[in-house]
């Protein structure tokens, strides 16, 4: 289960670096120059996680940010599936709705809510929460550096977190520069997502009734799609 998870996490890692820019040395340009209306002020912000998928995961979230850095986040959550990495993300898309999503964005209408088809709401991944090293989307899916869920809950916290920037594709719209991405985050217009469900009840991800990942065919739709989400405002 190990080796297996940790081959996905490679796999879709190469799908989501396309979509990342400079991702370290973005971030260390010019860090003192102007940062846009309000950059100077600590701005905290705050979410309530509410599930997708019919989950019953719940949660919350915290954040303060200063210019192009998260000082310091948090994300409490509960309800997860037990003893499995989960993924999670702050999107943001300037063509998003800064929104989570509902079942009207099931685009194919199988009843059910896959990454891709929540980006209308929630735009691309713009920084990855992981436990340690890398924070960019190049990160999205590194499942070794996801928190576990030990008895379906997990609490994280990090702090100094540098926005990156990120590009965006033609189907997920246009994304920004790390001061674009920080100013809309500090506005209100970054949703936690918290990703991974267990279906089909085998307690691992596996490949359930609802078959392989959007992102990646040979992964399980079970590893991708979102649980959580709230807006940070
Ligand atoms: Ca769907
Ligand atoms: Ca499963
Ligand atoms: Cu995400």
């Amino acid at each position: 289960m190990k080796k297996s998870m940790t081959t996905l996490g490679a796999t879709v890692l190469m799908l989501f670096a396309a979509t990342s820019v400079g991702a370290s040395a973005a971030s260390a340009h010019n860090p003192e120059g102007p940062q846009g209306k309000g950059a100077g002020k600590n701005v905290t912000l705050t979410a309530t996680l509410s599930e997708l998928n019919h989950s019953g995961v719940s949660g919350t979230a915290s954040a303060l940010v200063r210019n192009k850095k998260i000082k310091h986040i948090e994300v409490n959550a509960m309800g997860l599936t037990p003893d499995a990495p989960h993924a999670q993300h702050i999107h943001f898309g300037d063509q998003a709705l800064h929104e989570c999503p509902t079942l009207a964005q099931d685009a194919n209408k199988d009843g059910r809510l896959n990454t891709v088809e929540g980006v209308p709401a929630y735009g691309p991944i713009v920084v990855s929460l992981t436990t340690t090293g890398d924070t960019s989307p190049a990160s999205a899916l590194a499942v070794d550096r996801f928190p576990v869920a030990k008895h379906g809950m997990f609490h994280y916290s990090r702090s100094n977190i540098k926005f990156t920037d990120v590009a965006g594709t033609g189907a997920d719209g246009g994304v920004g520069t790390a001061k674009q991405i920080a100013e809309a985050v500090r506005a209100g217009e970054g949703v936690v997502v918290i990703h991974g469900i267990d279906y089909n009840d085998d307690s691992i991800y596996s490949l359930s009734g609802e078959g392989a990942s959007e992102l990646d065919p040979s992964l399980p739709a079970e590893v991708t799609d979102p649980v959580a989400c709230g807006v940070l405002h």
